[in-house]
């Protein structure tokens, strides 16, 4: 079989393993703390999810219950703050390209079942939304919809495509890398938008997507399709950019 420069060239680009998971996270822009297996069920470490038939596709490879759940209501703005090796750094390598999505599930699911809604997406305007994100220090935000009371799990994901002109079934090399991250919350205001039935981690996925096998090197960025479902009605929006200057806490005296 011969290799081609383009797929050394991607290996290389795996080995330098530039990757990015969510260090903590701000409400109404202020923030609340390492949150990293404090109240987001973090991995061990910052690689991707890349079998997207894996039930680490819902909440990452450590899908346990942590200790705090965070209290928000609704029209908070709740803020996910990534990073790459330690807070506030160059967030993910450049050339992890792709879209940001959000989505909620009720906390009791524990992320298994048709229990994902979509709160949140964006691709590519003229920039892709990873490379807002780094621009942003790592900050992205949604607005906290007019839910009933409870506990959720809020997950943010990064589906970055520069090795997605491979599909990972074909070759476990390479292909899409996907960063889901859940964070646990609890709605302290009582809306009246109950989530609605919702897609399946594993199974929204598949490696015929047009937005999951997509050579981000020879196809037009205004053609890259989200995967997943359409966004929910009841969702109240969000956005990329910086909330807050992130720094190390001090010790109370
Ligand atoms: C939320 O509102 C519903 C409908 O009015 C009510 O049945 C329920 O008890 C309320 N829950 C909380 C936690 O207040
Ligand atoms: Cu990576």
């Amino acid at each position: 079989m011969r290799v081609t420069l383009a797929a050394v060239v991607a290996s290389l680009v795996v080995t330098a393993s530039a990757h990015a998971t969510v260090y903590g996270v701000w409400i109404n822009g202020v923030f609340k703390g390492d949150g990293r297996n404090n109240y987001i069920r973090s991995p061990p470490n910052n690689n991707p999810v890349k079998d997207i038939t894996s039930d680490a596709v819902a909440c990452n490879v450590n899908n346990r219950r942590v200790p705090n759940t965070l209290d928000v209501k609704s029209g908070d703005k709740f803020t996910f703050e990534w990073y790459h090796d330690k807070r506030d750094d160059d967030i993910i390598a450049s050339s992890h390209k792709g879209p940001v999505v959000v989505y909620i599930a009720p906390a009791s699911s524990n992320g298994a079942g048709d229990v994902w809604v979509k709160l949140y997406e964006e691709s590519w305007d003229g920039t892709w939304a990873v490379d807002k994100i780094i621009a942003a220090h790592g900050q992205h935000s949604i607005n906290i919809p007019n839910l009933p009371a409870g506990e959720y799990l809020l997950r943010s994901e990064l589906l970055t495509l520069h090795e997605s002109d491979a599909r990972y079934d074909e070759n476990p090399i390479r292909g899409i890398q996907l960063y889901p991250s859940c964070v646990q919350v609890r709605v302290t205001s009582n809306g009246s938008n109950a989530l609605p039935t919702g897609v399946s981690f594993p199974g929204a996925y598949a490696y015929t997507d047009y937005g999951i096998h997509f050579n981000l090197y020879n196809y037009p960025a205004a053609s890259y399709v989200i995967p997943g479902p359409a966004v929910w009605s009841g969702a109240a929006g969000g956005s990329i950019g910086q909330v807050g200057v992130a720094k190390v806490a001090k010790v109370a005296a």
